[in-house]
């Protein structure tokens, strides 16, 4: 990887626009991962690169979702597998969350560069590898509708960081309750998500994780989502988008 200086005034978004880049070069990421890289960039900044209270109570409200869920899964993609792979193999063992692979961009090469990442950090069973387990969701119509039955097939919660609309419509005809990480406030899937975290995938899974270890009641959990409102979550976001930069 390219070396950045320590005082470049930028150097910690250079680093991980190179662990894309390099990503991509490894075919871990999707040639269509850079761009959607540059889309998350351009609104972090808006949102002045850092966690906001609206992302806290997502988070929040996300723990509490996957507390209560019957089969909660984490889908992976190539983005995710090289921005916080440790972090997110960690949340998904501390919480007893399996992570399936479910990519846009479908290839086998991509599958086992994403496992081969992932195995560097001592997960547990990864989901959407094993072709005897594919069943495929008629109702999304990219190569996303091919998922795992012991996964986002059988799923009644499914996390899907970073992606581009098709899937959380045919997730939702499924009867399937979507958590979506996404930097945009205005995506299809953010709007159409159940819970929405409008922040940047690299600060959110210890978050996440340390909300989930705070819980424990299923009470709890229940009373932290009868107070949740995605739109109202989404509106702040935006508010903060549009007043951020107003030093008035
Ligand atoms: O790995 P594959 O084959 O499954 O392909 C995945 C990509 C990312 C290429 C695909 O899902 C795609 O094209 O996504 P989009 O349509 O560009 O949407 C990605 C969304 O994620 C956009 O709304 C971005 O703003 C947002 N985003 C990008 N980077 C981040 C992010 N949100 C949170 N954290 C980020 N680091």
């Amino acid at each position: 990887m390219i070396d950045i200086p320590d005082d470049h005034p930028r150097a910690e978004s250079l680093r991980t626009r190179h662990k894309i880049i390099d990503g991509m070069h490894k075919k871990i990421v999707a040639e269509a991962g850079l761009i959607a890289h540059g889309r998350g960039e351009a609104f972090d900044y808006l949102i002045g690169e850092k966690t906001h209270d609206f992302a806290i109570k997502a988070i929040k409200a996300a723990a509490a979702m996957f507390y209560l869920a019957e089969l909660p899964i984490i889908s992976v993609n190539g983005n995710v597998a090289v921005l916080c792979p440790k972090e997110m193999v960690r949340f998904s063992k501390e919480a007893g969350i399996a992570m399936e692979i479910n990519l846009f961009y479908r290839s086998d090469d991509r599958i086992d560069a994403i496992k081969n990442e992932l195995d560097k950090y001592d997960p547990g069973l990864i989901l959407g590898i094993d072709k005897e387990h594919s069943r495929m969701i008629d109702e999304i119509s990219s190569l996303r509708r091919v998922v795992d039955k012991r996964g986002i097939y059988s799923a009644d919660v499914v996390f899907v960081p970073l992606e581009d609309g098709d899937r959380t419509i045919g997730l939702k005809k499924n009867n399937k309750k979507i958590i979506t990480v996404d930097l945009n406030p205005m995506s299809r899937t953010s709007i159409t998500a159940d819970i929405t975290i409008v922040d940047n995938i690299i600060r959110v899974f210890p978050l996440l994780e340390k909300e989930f270890l705070a819980i424990n009641s299923k009470q709890q959990a229940s009373n932290i989502l009868d107070n949740y409102d995605n739109d109202s979550v989404l509106k702040d976001a935006l508010k903060v988008i549009s007043s951020y930069w107003d030093t008035s």
